[in-house]
């Protein structure tokens, strides 16, 4: 598939997804939505693809909405309905309903639709300089792309409710403490590793890790009833997996065990 607004590149079981136009800071318009959610769609059907790694080219993760293509100097403001229908929410459930491991590398500010992306992923890295600004109420918007949604259950009501209402600006080190952020790298260091943590999910029992999402999936809004049954639903069908039983032979014969996914 070709791209224009995003890069992907297939390495070592690995999609590298990249927002790549640095220099409306990877804004989102209609056309780099839908490349996002083809990316996303190959992702999520491929066998070779393991994991998935999202990042943003320049200085930026992504400002959100392109503001000039919802609301142009001249001529008639988009439809919003229509953009967070098509453009945003197949995003965020994508990213939710890919049963594969989805690690954000937070290189820059991310803000907007774009901060509410990063919550949705499911281990969140950030480089030293990067920020998180829920940017909707300073355009008299509200947060949509799922932060409602997610930003409460991450950080609690409080925070979020701070965050969405004075829009001010997070860092990566208040966001490691909010809880939006798993670990921080140096700026030049962030890819690299957010590749090898990538990398090495796409190495573990990847099946495994895919029920993994369905159960916090479910946690987010089952009862404790509920989630037990789930849980042991999803790990009978854990325990026929060829990854399994290859985890436990491997462990017995004290050798590194070879997933396959499978
Ligand atoms: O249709 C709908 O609106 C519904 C969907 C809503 C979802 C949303 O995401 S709404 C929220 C949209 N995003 C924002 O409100 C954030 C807007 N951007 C900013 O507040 C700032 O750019 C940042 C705080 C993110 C970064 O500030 P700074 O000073 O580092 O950079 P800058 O100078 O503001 O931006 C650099 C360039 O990127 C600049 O263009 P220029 O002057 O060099 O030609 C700027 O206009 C452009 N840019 C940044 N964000 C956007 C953008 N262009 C279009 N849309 C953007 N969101």
């Amino acid at each position: 598939m070709s791209y224009k607004l995003i890069t992907v590149e297939i390495k070592e079981n690995v999609s590298v997804i990249k927002l790549n136009r640095p220099e409306v800071l990877n804004s989102i318009n209609k056309h780099m939505a839908k490349e996002i959610q083809d990316a996303l769609i190959e992702a999520k059907g491929s066998k070779e693809i393991r994991a998935v790694l999202l990042t943003g080219e320049g200085r930026a993760f992504c400002a959100g909405q392109d503001l000039a293509e919802a609301v142009p100097l001249e001529g008639n403001p988009a439809d919003i309905g229509e953009i967070i229908r098509d453009s945003y929410n197949p995003i965020i459930k994508l990213i939710r309903e890919t049963e594969k491991p989805i690690v954000c590398a937070v290189n820059g500010v991310a803000a907007g639709a774009g901060v509410n992306i990063t919550l949705a992923c499911d281990i969140v890295l950030a480089s030293d300089s990067a920020s998180f600004i829920q940017a909707f109420s300073k355009i008299g918007l509200i947060p949509d792309s799922g932060g409602t949604f997610f930003l409460p259950r991450i950080a609690g009501v409080q925070r979020a409710s701070a965050m969405t209402m004075l829009a001010d600006k997070i860092t990566a080190a208040e966001a490691l403490n909010f809880g939006l952020v798993y670990k921080i790298f140096p700026d030049d260091k962030l890819f690299d590793e957010a590749f090898l943590i990538a990398k090495k999910l796409s190495q573990m029992p990847t099946k495994a890790l895919g029920l993994i999402k369905r159960a916090l999936n479910k946690s987010l809004t089952n009862n404790l009833e509920e989630q037990l049954a789930l849980e042991e639903k999803l790990q009978i069908e854990a325990s026929k997996t060829d990854d399994y039983k290859e985890g436990v032979k491997a462990f017995l014969e004290k050798r590194t065990p070879k997933f396959k996914g499978e």
